[in-house]
């Protein structure tokens, strides 16, 4: 069947824009190439404490630090960094922080056309009544494991903080410290599946398919002309077609709609050629004389960079770092959750955030956002320490990051893979983190009975941030390999194609000020608005 509307991928940006046209009267189909995630969209995956309810570990808000152990088939197999791959996308294995977007992260400045700069208000609003935010996802009104709370007033008080509720002013983010936000409601994790895609999924003219992995868009020239995929349950071969007037919504990701818009023959010659080499994929490519080797596909990416700082301090109750939250939780959390989705259940990890401006050694301004948790990744430390008592803060840079790298394909899967690290390629930026981390430090260290224990007394400020992995500093934010202005136009079309469209956080140009996931189902809604009022579509 021909649809007027393929949208490749079931995150954040493709359930937005799945809600958005169904509600326009389109016909339209979404694939994903994972399966369900919550319990309403048919997921299974019940932690044993749980048995007998349709609660998943993806409704469960509190299961989200058992995301990174066991059995992680949620993460995208061939992307060499986190990806979800499942209905929901990232939405669903995330830590859930979600802050309404800046007028910063549509700035000029930041790359965003003036069209966007100037009405982005309208789509944010959108956006905020499908999906209001809390910094109190217990039902019961009440605020479960905030013991880091007061510890981190003691620190970023005297440093000139203001409390606030995050959210309530989005573009206050100079030293400003609150309760962390996410998108939960009623005690599970709630985000596009919960809103957008049930909403889609009531309407006739709407269809989804879990377990279909596209490869390539087909075209003739600059008119695509449907998707290839692997479910031949769909059309002869596994291929979808359009209506004459159709269109695609490519909405794979930061790293899969790069891969296949390589696959389709769009992008820097390298990737196009690795393709070609490619006996599987090599025939689904369209002629040479019609690849578009001039989009920058893959470059111009960012990701934040973030260092760890792990400190103990008596009042943290450090929730068994998390390791018991599967298969044997505190009993009366548990038993509490099952009854009434309240407690330590019903929030995530993540407690207390805070933001600051930060002057860089080459004059630009950057700024420093801080998730603050109780337990830790990994601790280096000479001192004894109470594993019991231990909190992290995870400091990002986020606005005004100037490094950049690339994303490309691996020649042996295709699958995507970062080809250049995103991370302190420009050496401002570490700089600039380096201060705002030393100026917690310094604060910290006035705090009774707080003692930093990563980095220690034997290892200086420098040599910790110097010598941090690479990979440590991933903070699974990447945007912009499909840059708008760059390879998407303002109404995200693929630059020389007549009916591409790109919505997912690839096309969006620099870092939020946040956590993304917000500004990516924002500027879906703006996109898809700018799309169905463009001419010539079904
Ligand atoms: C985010 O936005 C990041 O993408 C995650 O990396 C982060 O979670 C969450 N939010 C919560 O702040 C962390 C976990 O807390 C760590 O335990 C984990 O090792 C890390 O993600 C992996 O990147």
């Amino acid at each position: 069947t021909p649809y007027d509307y393929i949208i490749i991928g079931g995150g954040p940006g493709g359930l937005v824009s799945a809600d958005r046209l169904s509600a326009a009267g389109k016909k339209v189909l979404l694939v994903e190439r994972g399966g369900p995630s919550t319990g309403e969209t048919g997921g299974t995956d019940v932690p044993p404490w749980a048995n007998g309810t349709s609660l998943t570990r993806f409704d469960i808000p509190g299961e989200f630090q058992a995301m990174f152990s066991g059995n992680t088939y949620w993460f995208c197999k061939d992307v060499n960094s986190f990806a979800g791959c499942l209905v929901g996308g990232g939405s669903s294995i995330n830590g859930g922080l979600y802050w309404y977007p800046t007028d910063a992260d549509y700035s000029a400045a930041n790359g965003w056309p003036t069209s966007w700069t100037n009405n982005f208000n309208t789509y944010t609003a959108l956006l905020k009544n499908r999906l209001p935010s809390t910094d109190n996802p217990s039902p019961d009104g009440i605020r479960y494991l905030e013991q880091t709370y007061p510890v981190m007033q003691s620190i970023l008080n005297p440093m000139g903080y203001q409390a606030g509720t995050i959210n309530n002013n989005p573009n206050f983010k100079d030293h400003v410290y609150g309760y962390s936000a996410y998108n939960f409601q009623e005690g599970k994790r709630w985000g596009p599946v919960a809103t957008y895609f049930r909403t889609a999924k009531t309407r006739p003219n709407f269809s989804y398919a879990y377990w279909t992995y596209a490869t390539s868009i087909a075209r003739n020239g600059s008119l695509i002309t449907g998707v290839q995929t692997n479910n031949t349950a769909l059309g002869p071969n596994g291929f979808i077609p359009l209506t004459p007037k159709g269109r695609v919504i490519l909405s794979a990701g930061s790293f899969g709609s790069p891969r296949i818009l390589f696959q389709s023959g769009i992008g820097p010659l390298d990737q196009i050629q690795l393709v070609a080499a490619n006996p599987t994929a090599a025939p689904f490519l369209p002629p040479q004389s019609q690849w578009l080797t001039t989009l920058p596909v893959g470059y111009n990416v960012q990701d934040n960079p973030s260092i760890n700082l792990m400190f103990t301090h008596p009042s943290i109750d450090a929730y068994d770092n998390w390791a018991p939250i599967l298969d044997d939780p505190r009993p009366a959390d548990a038993a509490q959750y099952l009854k009434s989705q309240t407690g330590v259940f019903a929030g995530s990890s993540p407690k207390v955030n805070f933001w600051q401006a930060l002057g860089g050694p080459d004059g630009k301004t950057r700024y420093m956002q801080g998730t603050v948790r109780p337990g830790f990744d990994s601790v280096t430390t000479a001192y004894p320490y109470n594993a019991s008592q231990v909190f992290s803060i995870t400091v990002y840079l986020s606005t005004g990051v100037t490094s950049r790298g690339r994303i490309g394909i691996s020649s042996s899967q295709l699958g995507a893979s970062i080809l250049t690290n995103p991370w302190f390629t420009d050496p401002n930026d570490k700089a600039t983190l380096v201060n705002g981390l030393q100026q917690i430090i310094n604060s910290a260290k006035n705090v009774p009975q707080l003692t930093l224990i990563t980095p220690d007394n034997t290892t200086t400020l420098q040599d910790y941030v110097d010598n941090y992995p690479p990979t440590s500093l991933n903070s699974n934010h990447w945007v912009g390999a499909n840059s708008i202005g760059k390879v998407v136009d303002s109404n995200l079309l693929v630059n020389g194609t007549s009916n591409l469209f790109i919505v997912d956080a690839s096309v969006i140009p620099s870092l939020a000020t946040g956590n993304p996931q917000g500004l990516v189902m924002a500027v879906a809604e703006q996109g898809i608005a700018n799309i169905l009022a463009l001419a010539g579509g079904p």
